[in-house]
């Protein structure tokens, strides 16, 4: 059993220029459209109420947040120090084009630079698993990952979904995992992969 037994704010940052050094430390980084429960995600495995803000304004935030998180393994009480990563949401219809289009030079650059990076959670809600922009984040992704980094699709949100619909999306997209904020589903599996992929098990 795996657990998340520390979590603190570290930093928040407007660009990778500003981005901290964190040479030693492996860095997972959640990207999701605005909404899909990105930030009550890492408020679910973090087990704390406010870490990340949970905003009902989708594509408020346009900070990269840093969290400092340590997580136990308790069947050997090994532990994993990592850094969470919170990206602005991305593909938000109502902020300008102009702005929009800055932000995701500035998120794509960011992504791509930043060596730290281990793991790429992709959150998608489940209710939509084939909207353009996930599809072209998905792409970006597998482009730019080298062989030491890691992309997980994450389906959200599995509580709007009956179990047909469940088993369905499972069949097509067999290497992802499915997660509910609402009713803590999926939640100790995903916290477990994550934590195989820090510590190279996978
Ligand atoms: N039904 C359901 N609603 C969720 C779930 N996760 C988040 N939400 C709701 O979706 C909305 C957006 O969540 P938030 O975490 O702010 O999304 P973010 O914009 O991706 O950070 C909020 O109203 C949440 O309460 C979930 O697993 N199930
Ligand atoms: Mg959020």
């Amino acid at each position: 059993m795996i657990e998340i037994i520390e979590a603190g704010f570290m930093i928040s940052v407007p660009n990778v220029k500003a981005a901290p050094l964190n040479e030693l430390q492996d860095e997972v980084v959640f990207m999701a459209r605005s909404n899909v429960g990105k930030s009550s995600l890492l408020n679910t495995i973090t087990k704390r109420k406010n870490l990340a803000k949970v905003s009902s304004t989708p594509g408020k935030t346009r900070l990269i947040n840093y969290f400092d998180v340590t997580f136990l393994n308790r069947d050997n009480g090994e532990r994993i120090k990592a850094k969470l990563v919170d990206l602005p949401g991305f593909g938000y219809a109502k902020v300008s084009k102009s702005i929009k289009s800055d932000w995701e030079k500035n998120l794509t650059q960011f992504i791509s630079k930043r060596k730290q990076i281990k793991l790429f959670v992709h959150l998608i809600d489940a209710r939509h698993p084939d909207l353009e922009i996930d599809r072209s984040v998905a792409e970006y992704l597998e482009q730019i990952a080298d062989e030491s980094q890691y992309i997980l699709p994450v389906f959200t949100k599995i509580d709007k979904l009956n179990q047909k619909e469940i088993g369905a999306l499972k069949k097509r997209f067999p290497d992802s995992l499915m997660i509910s904020n609402l009713k803590k589903r999926g939640i100790d599996k995903l916290i477990s992969v994550i934590y195989s992929i820090l510590n190279g098990e996978v």
